[in-house]
């Protein structure tokens, strides 16, 4: 059935419900001078390229690859359009590896056909903290599909983590491969109805008109939590607090410090947008949302050719309450003009996602863990791990 994955030190289908196979490490660590000095091998009119995106030529070769061969829906309706500077957040938090942002070129011309990234994390399961690469951004060029290169980009993206003594990842994928950890499931937020229908993402519903849909989403113009702001840098070490106490609540979450906080929260114009709220007596830093941007390609539409989405990333309310703090954060996404607002079922978000006017989307996304067992399947709240 899968030819490359059952190879792979990666729970196998037949393995599920083994309750005496131990949790952890599946395969214990080699020797590091005994790891494959050498790349894997490429068919011969390839070439490895390792890819600065700092470059702004690299950034948009890599750009321009993914966004015209990366994920689409079920339908080929809609295809991810990671921005630039998206991308080089993505791609360059605290500790991150230049050689692990792999691409793969004709040798002839040069041209960018195949990507492959990995960063660095800590990442906890259960009660172990584990060093893991967070891999994303696998794209072969779809005139080079079902070639089986898939397999070497992740072999080789595989030995460059394990030259940096990195033995564990955590990756997420819209196709079931052996074996999800967490199955979830993605929600949509209508923000802007007529736009979203006249494009396909969503339909009007029976015996809606449009009109009443547009009522139905109406959202007030401002945030209503009084010390309800953007986050700022002097805040990131109450965010980080806020952030490390509520994830230890779940089964698989990052090990966040001040730095990483600095790099993944701290708002980004049109990448990533952080609220917290401020206690207006206390000053104290007590609740907190984020959103990151992706937006998608509307593939064969007249009108419009790019739909604006904010995606839940971090969420910690201690004293304003869920509901009130994500409508907040809908309000907000509202005013930067986004069109639809997505969660996925993940942490505590189903409490919110009926009540706000989510719907459930058509798409799933499961969680792997690469070189690492949990003795169960998780529910989605019971993962606090949000992958981009
Ligand atoms: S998920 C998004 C993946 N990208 C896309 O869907 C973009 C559009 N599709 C493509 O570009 C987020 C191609 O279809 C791809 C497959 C490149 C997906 N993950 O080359 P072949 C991520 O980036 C297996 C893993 O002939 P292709 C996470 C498939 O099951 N494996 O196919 C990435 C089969 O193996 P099997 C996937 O269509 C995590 C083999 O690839 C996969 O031309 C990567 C077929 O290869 C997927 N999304 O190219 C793993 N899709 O055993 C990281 C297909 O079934 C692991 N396959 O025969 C950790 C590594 C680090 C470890 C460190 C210790
Ligand atoms: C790695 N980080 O399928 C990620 N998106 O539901 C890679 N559907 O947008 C893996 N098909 O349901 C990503 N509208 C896997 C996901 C790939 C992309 C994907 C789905 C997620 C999606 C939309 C559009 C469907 C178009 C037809 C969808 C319904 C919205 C509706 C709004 C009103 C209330 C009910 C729901």
């Amino acid at each position: 059935r899968h030819r490359f994955w059952e190879t792979q030190p990666v729970g196998q289908f037949k393995d599920l419900g083994d309750a005496l196979l131990p949790e952890g490490p599946i395969e214990q660590p080699i020797t590091l001078s005994k790891v494959r000095p050498d790349p894997y091998t490429l068919p011969a009119l390839y070439e490895w390229s390792t890819c600065d995106v700092d470059n702004d030529a690299t950034a948009a070769e890599v750009y321009t690859l993914l966004a015209n061969n990366y994920v689409e829906d079920d339908d080929n309706m809609f295809r991810f359009n990671y921005s630039k500077e998206f991308l080089r957040w993505a791609l360059r938090p605290p500790g991150y590896f230049k050689a692990w942002h792999i691409g793969v070129r004709v040798k002839a011309n040069k041209k960018l056909v195949a990507f492959i990234t990995g960063v660095p994390a800590r990442i906890r399961a259960g009660s172990e903290v584990v060093r893991m690469a967070e891999v994303n951004f696998l794209c072969v060029h779809k005139k080079l599909r079902s070639k089986r290169l898939a397999p070497v980009l992740i072999k080789e993206v595989t030995r460059r983590v394990h030259r940096e003594d990195m033995w564990q990842a955590a990756y997420t994928a819209g196709v079931v491969l052996p074996t999800p950890i967490a199955n979830c499931q993605y929600w949509h937020r209508s923000l802007n109805p007529k736009k979203l229908i006249d494009v396909g993402f969503s339909r009007l519903g029976a015996r809606m008109t449009m009109s009443r849909t547009i009522r139905l989403y109406k959202l007030p113009p401002l945030p209503a939590t009084p010390g309800f702001r953007n986050m700022e840098f002097r805040d990131v070490p109450a965010v980080t607090g806020l952030l490390r106490d509520y994830l230890s609540r779940f089964v698989v979450a990052p090990d966040l410090d001040e730095k990483d906080v600095e790099h993944w929260l701290l708002p980004r114009e049109d990448v990533v947008d952080s609220f917290l709220v401020e206690s207006p007596d206390s000053h104290e830093i007590t609740d907190f949302c984020s959103f990151y941007t992706l937006p998608s390609l509307v593939l064969n539409n007249a009108t419009h050719s790019n739909l604006k989405a904010a995606y839940s990333f971090y969420n910690v309310a201690t004293k304003t309450p869920l509901l009130q703090l994500m409508n907040d954060a809908l309000i907000a996404a509202k005013q930067k003009d986004y069109d639809v607002f997505n969660a996925l079922d993940v942490m505590e978000n189903e409490s919110f996602l009926k009540d706000l006017k989510f719907g459930p989307g058509d798409g799933m996304l499961h969680y792997y863990l690469y070189n690492y067992r949990l003795k169960h399947a998780l529910k989605p709240s019971e993962l606090g791990l949000v992958l981009l």
